[in-house]
């Protein structure tokens, strides 16, 4: 019944059969996202976290042009070891990597096309892609976004970067009907900071509320995602002026260096984590965790419904 192309872990498959609680997590975070071996430190205790707040975890990422969801403990430890030279594949690069039989590691794009094949509705990360800063010139928008208005899988993430233009990003989401929750907040969290300055429509305080109105869309039979951008931990963001001259910085040293497309948030990130002296990567680490654990919960929440 599964696609060709797709495979699922003997794990996943079983939770699946079981409508057990799943969540769904992406690979370009280990493979472009972090350096090793934080990455793969990352990524496992991601898992542990998901397990121990009652889900099953599926990291998803390509292999040998599969679509596999649940990598193995030494596949994750394979995506990190080989970091940038693993493609970062998104929806348009998905057939090539498929026919040529490459590995790729999966964006929040191609990570929510794969979950959503295999039938997961929740799924865990970071930050999303979104328009960048400077897109009414160089056009450049996520395909992640788009990827959110078809595509029913609920992200849950720690907002954007300010490596984009956040209130373009709203603006974009609100056209293709996609909703953003805040979790416990009345704005978009900026990754590494709780506040951004830009309003959200809608709050929610309990993984149960979210499940319902992920449960609801779901029955309206509306296709596409949801975001639920859940703050990083007061305790771990960063400093407000220091993360905001960090990222400005960066984005003109992309720009001098004429970064462009599939490349320029890769760079940016690392490039970040450089100029905050590992401080950046820290935060990065304890959002993500955090993110597991809410989508852990409302994957629980959802399949009580
Ligand atoms: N933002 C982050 N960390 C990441 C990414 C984004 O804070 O690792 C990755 C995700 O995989 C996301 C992708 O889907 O970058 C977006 O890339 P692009 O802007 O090229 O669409
Ligand atoms: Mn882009």
């Amino acid at each position: 019944m599964y696609n060709k192309y797709l495979e699922v872990s003997t794990l996943v498959e079983e939770a699946i059969a079981s409508k057990k609680a799943i969540v769904a997590l992406e690979s370009t975070i280990i493979s472009h996202g972090m350096p090793y071996p934080q990455n793969v430190e990352t990524a496992l205790k991601v898992e542990e976290i998901i397990r121990n707040n009652g889900a099953i975890p599926a990291t998803i990422g390509i292999l040998s042009g599969k679509l596999k969801a649940g990598l193995s403990r030494e596949e994750i430890e394979y995506m990190g070891k080989k970091g940038l030279e693993v493609a970062k594949v998104s929806r348009r690069d998905l057939p090539i990597i498929i026919s040529k039989g490459m590995d790729g590691a999966t964006t929040v794009a191609s990570t929510m096309i794969i979950a959503a094949m295999a039938g997961i509705k929740i799924f865990a990360t970071g930050g999303i892609g979104g328009v960048h800063r400077g897109a009414e010139k160089s056009f450049d928008v996520s395909a992640d976004l788009q990827e959110l208005a078809h595509t029913s899988v609920a992200v849950v993430c720690a907002g954007a970067k300010s490596i984009l233009d956040l209130g373009l990003t709203l603006e974009y989401l609100e056209t293709n009907g996609v909703t953003v929750i805040g979790y416990g907040t009345d704005e978009l969290p900026a990754f590494y900071t709780r506040k951004s300055g830009f309003k959200l429509e809608y709050r929610m305080d309990s993984p149960m509320e979210v499940a319902k109105a992920i449960k609801a869309k779901s029955d309206l039979e509306f296709s596409g995602g949801m975001v639920i951008a859940n703050p990083i931990q007061p305790e771990y963001q960063m400093d407000y002026n220091v993360i905001t001259k960090a990222i400005e910085s960066s984005v003109k040293e992309a720009e001098r260096l004429g970064i462009k497309g599939k490349e320029i948030t890769p760079f940016l990130l690392s490039r970040i984590k450089d100029v905050t002296g590992g401080e950046s990567l820290k935060s990065n680490i304890e959002l993500v965790y955090n993110n597991a654990q809410l989508a852990a919960q409302i994957a629980k929440s959802l399949v009580s419904l």
